[in-house]
């Protein structure tokens, strides 16, 4: 039976983990497993490529083993020593970056939000088979680097330059083709303030399956813009054709549809599950009286203007208190005080960011799941 024999993963919430638990029972004792069953592939993919543990989601910095990580093919083994960026194409100057010449430019510290485009993928139905992620593939780490535009105007862009194409050394075979891991963005994106060259997550080296040495950070775009294991910087004249731009990471809503390459993070609210969980099921219980949910909100499209929360199934909202983001690049911690009394709830959280964006209250289907940011819903009991 798929996601759409249980009533509350159809509804589109993020119940699928609990799906077939009674909530009004007192605390489960091994409750029976969900009914929306995962593939061999999607659980090895998931050990592969954890996701972030929410409960520091009342933390600006995400600490190192708890921000998640997607890694596509293998982690690259790579050597500090010896190591170099080129930087060709479409420039006057073609330049040879060592990690010694970029830790000698302006050094910048940067909390950056990273959300993989397929978070939430696995509260839609029917499902994209890759890493099934709910609503964990987030973090925020404070970023050691240097900005990428000077060093693009020290290499001198040619006139006819268009896009620019981050290549890492890793490779494998996607939709069976046979490529290294890369992705393009326009100049003027490139060109933005936040756009780094990274070589520490944290104030530690990067760690390998973050990077190691030196990845891109695009804060606005989703992660698969922010190449790791970086190879190559190369300028180019025409939009880039490759796997992950043409084919991966697009938006898509039948097979008759080309659609348009993933870009810029969706506007989206995240909540600490509250209380303590139950061992198997995660399902949250919180003591009655005054309980403070927290969390944090995001969007590529600006700041975040508003964050309301609701405890009745996305039914009535109230208004959060919204806190001062570490940097216009990581998210925007809220705290709303809720009054519980006894009994079984769903809670939610939903963001509106400055140009007016607002979550959908349920997520839109598309083929690869991609850019999901419906509202999340956490079963809770009060006791
Ligand atoms: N070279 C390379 N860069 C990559 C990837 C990859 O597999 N290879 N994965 C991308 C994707 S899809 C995401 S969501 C982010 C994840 O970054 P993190 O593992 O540091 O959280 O890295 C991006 N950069
Ligand atoms: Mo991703």
């Amino acid at each position: 039976m798929g996601a759409a024999g249980t009533g509350l993963a159809a509804a589109g919430g993020a119940a699928t983990a609990w799906a077939g638990h009674d909530p009004t029972l007192p605390t489960p004792d091994r409750p029976p497993p969900s009914s929306t069953l995962f593939s061999y592939e999607e659980t090895r993919l998931a050990f592969r490529n954890h996701g972030m543990h929410l409960e520091f989601l009342d933390r600006d910095i995400t600490p190192i083993a708890s921000h998640f990580q997607l890694i596509h093919f293998d982690v690259p083994s790579l050597d500090e020593r010896g190591y170099s960026v080129s930087l060709t194409g479409r420039v006057r100057n073609p330049l040879t970056l060592t990690l010694d010449n970029l830790k000698r430019r302006p050094r910048v510290k940067q909390p950056s939000i990273m959300e993989c485009a397929g978070n939430g993928r696995s509260f839609t139905h029917p499902r994209s088979i890759y890493v099934p992620w709910f609503q964990e593939a987030i973090g925020v780490f404070e970023y050691t680097g240097t900005p990428l535009k000077p060093i693009l105007e020290e290499a001198g862009l040619l006139d006819d330059a268009t896009e620019i194409v981050f290549t890492g050394h890793d490779d494998g075979i996607d939709l069976g083709v046979h490529h290294h891991f890369e992705r393009a963005l326009p100049i003027d994106e490139a060109m933005l303030d936040g756009v780094i060259l990274a070589w520490e997550a944290n104030g530690q080296p990067l760690p390998p399956a973050h990077g190691f040495p030196l990845r891109l950070v695009v804060p606005t775009w989703y992660g698969m813009a922010s190449v790791k294991w970086l190879k190559a910087i190369t300028v180019i004249d025409h939009p880039f054709q490759g796997v992950q731009q043409k084919l991966v990471y697009r938006m898509t809503f039948s097979a008759a549809d080309a659609g348009r390459p993933i870009q810029k993070k969706s506007v989206r609210a995240a909540m600490k599950p509250p209380g303590y969980p139950d061992l198997i099921s995660r399902y949250r219980f919180v003591d009655a009286g005054a309980v403070e949910l927290r969390g944090m909100a995001w969007s590529g499209y600006g700041p975040i203007r508003k964050v309301e929360v609701s405890t009745d199934d996305r039914r009535t909202w109230r208004r959060a208190v919204l806190e001062e983001p570490v940097s216009p690049h990581a998210w925007t911690p809220w705290r709303f005080t809720w009054q519980a009394t006894p009994g079984a709830y769903i809670l939610s959280c939903r963001a509106t960011d400055e140009t007016g964006n607002v979550q959908p209250l349920r997520p839109i289907w598309n083929i690869q799941g991609m850019a999901q940011n419906g509202v999340e819903r956490w079963g809770v009991r009060v006791i």
